[in-house]
C-alpha cells in the first residue's frame, strides 16, 4: 500500500466541514427550482465558473449567495445527506459539522427548520451509514456579539441537537476577543468551544482564542507557525488544529500544495488533522484533501496514521463511540 492508498482507505474523523459549503452547484440549482427561486447565474457551469477565489472574503460572498436557496427543513436534510454519502465513500466514520444559523435566520428561516433538518440527517447517517455525526453551531464573526447572544438564545430550545459552538466568517478585523462574553456563557452551558483562527488572521488571534475564549481546538491555525512560543504551547497542551489543505490552496493562503505547512505542523509535534472545510467550493471532500496533501508533501505511512489518529484524539466523540472507533 502506498501512503496515498492508505490515506484513502484508513478510517478517519472529519472535524472541520461547513455544511453550507457542501452544497454542490447541481444541488443549488435543484433547490432553487424546487423552491421557485431564480439564481443570478444561467447554469450550473456558469456558477461553478464563478468559483475563482482570491481570498476568504471573495469566497464568503458566493458561499452566502449559494446558501440562500435553503428554505425548508427538507432542504437542510437533503444537503446534509448528500454530504454524508460523500463522507461514507471517503471512509469518514465520525464527523462534527459546522452550521451557520445566522445565514438562514437573517433571511427569515426559523431556527427550528435549520436545526431539525440537519439533526434528522445526522440521525439517519448513524442508522443507515454507520457514520456518527454531531453539530457545532457557528457564530458569524462579522456580526455583533449581541447578534451571537440572540442566536444562542434562539437555539437553546434545541440544545440537545448540537454539542458545541464555533466562530467563523471574515476573520481579519474580527478578533476572537469580540466574542468573549458569549463564549463564556456557552462554556457555562456545557458546550464544547472551537474557533477559526490563524487562517488569514495573525497568530495573536490564535492566542486570543485559546486564552480568552478557552477553545478546545483551533480551526485552521496554520499561521501559528509564525510564533514559535505559540507552537510550543499548542503542542504541549495538545490543542488540535483542524487544517484544510485544499481550502488554503483555493483561498491563496498557500500558492502550491507543495508549500503547505502540514508537514511542518506534524514535525512540530502538533495534533494537526486533515479536513475539507467547504468541499463543494474548494475542489474536494476528505480523501481529495488527504491524498493530495500526502502526494504533494511526500508524507509517509506513519504520517498518515498519525493524521488519522489525531482526528479521533481531537474529536468530541463519546467514550463509548471512541472505544468502537479506536
Ligand atoms: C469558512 Cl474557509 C472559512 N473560513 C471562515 N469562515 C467560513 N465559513 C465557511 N467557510
Ligand atoms: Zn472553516
Amino acid at each position: 500500500t502506498t501512503p496515498a492508498q492508505l490515506a484513502a482507505a484508513i478510517p478517519k474523523a472529519e472535524l472541520h466541514i461547513h455544511i453550507e459549503g457542501s452544497l454542490e452547484p447541481e444541488l443549488i440549482f435543484a433547490l432553487a427550482q424546487r423552491n421557485g427561486l431564480s439564481l443570478p447565474y444561467p447554469s450550473v457551469e456558469a456558477l461553478r465558473d464563478a468559483y475563482a477565489f482570491t481570498n476568504l472574503q471573495s469566497f464568503l460572498d458566493i458561499y452566502y449567495a449559494g446558501a440562500s436557496v435553503l428554505l425548508h427543513e427538507a432542504d437542510f436534510h437533503d444537503m446534509a445527506w448528500a454530504y454524508f454519502l460523500r463522507a461514507k465513500a471517503d471512509n469518514v466514520v465520525h464527523t462534527e459539522i459546522f452550521f451557520d444559523p445566522q445565514t438562514h435566520t437573517a433571511r427569515g428561516v426559523p431556527m427550528a427548520t435549520v436545526i431539525q433538518g440537519l439533526s434528522s440527517a445526522c440521525e439517519r447517517a448513524r442508522a443507515e451509514l454507520g457514520v456518527s455525526a454531531a453539530l457545532i453551531l457557528c457564530f458569524l464573526r462579522h456580526l455583533s456579539e449581541d447578534d451571537a447572544f440572540a442566536t444562542l438564545e434562539a437555539a437553546l430550545p434545541y440544545r440537545q441537537h448540537f454539542i458545541g459552538v464555533g466562530l467563523d466568517s471574515s476573520e481579519v478585523g474580527h478578533p476572537p476577543s469580540k466574542f468573549s462574553r458569549v463564549f463564556a456563557r456557552c462554556r457555562e452551558l456545557g458546550f464544547h468551544v472551537v474557533a477559526h483562527a490563524g487562517e488569514e488572521g495573525p497568530p495573536a488571534y490564535i492566542r486570543e482564542a485559546i486564552d480568552d475564549l478557552k477553545t478546545e481546538r483551533i480551526d485552521h491555525g496554520v499561521r501559528s507557525l509564525e510564533d514559535p512560543a505559540l507552537v510550543a504551547e499548542l503542542a504541549r497542551r495538545r490543542i488540535p488544529l483542524t487544517v484544510c489543505p485544499l481550502s488554503n490552496l483555493k483561498l491563496c493562503v498557500v500558492d502550491d500544495l507543495r508549500q503547505h505547512p502540514m508537514k511542518r505542523l506534524l514535525d512540530a509535534g502538533l495534533c494537526a488533522t486533515v479536513n475539507s472545510d467547504d468541499p463543494a467550493y474548494f475542489g474536494g471532500y476528505m480523501n481529495a484533501n488527504f491524498v493530495q496533501t500526502v502526494e504533494a508533501l511526500d508524507l509517509s505511512r506513519d504520517d498518515v496514521i498519525t493524521l488519522a489518529r489525531n482526528s479521533f484524539e481531537a474529536s468530541f466523540v463519546s467514550a463509548t463511540r471512541r472505544a468502537e472507533l479506536m
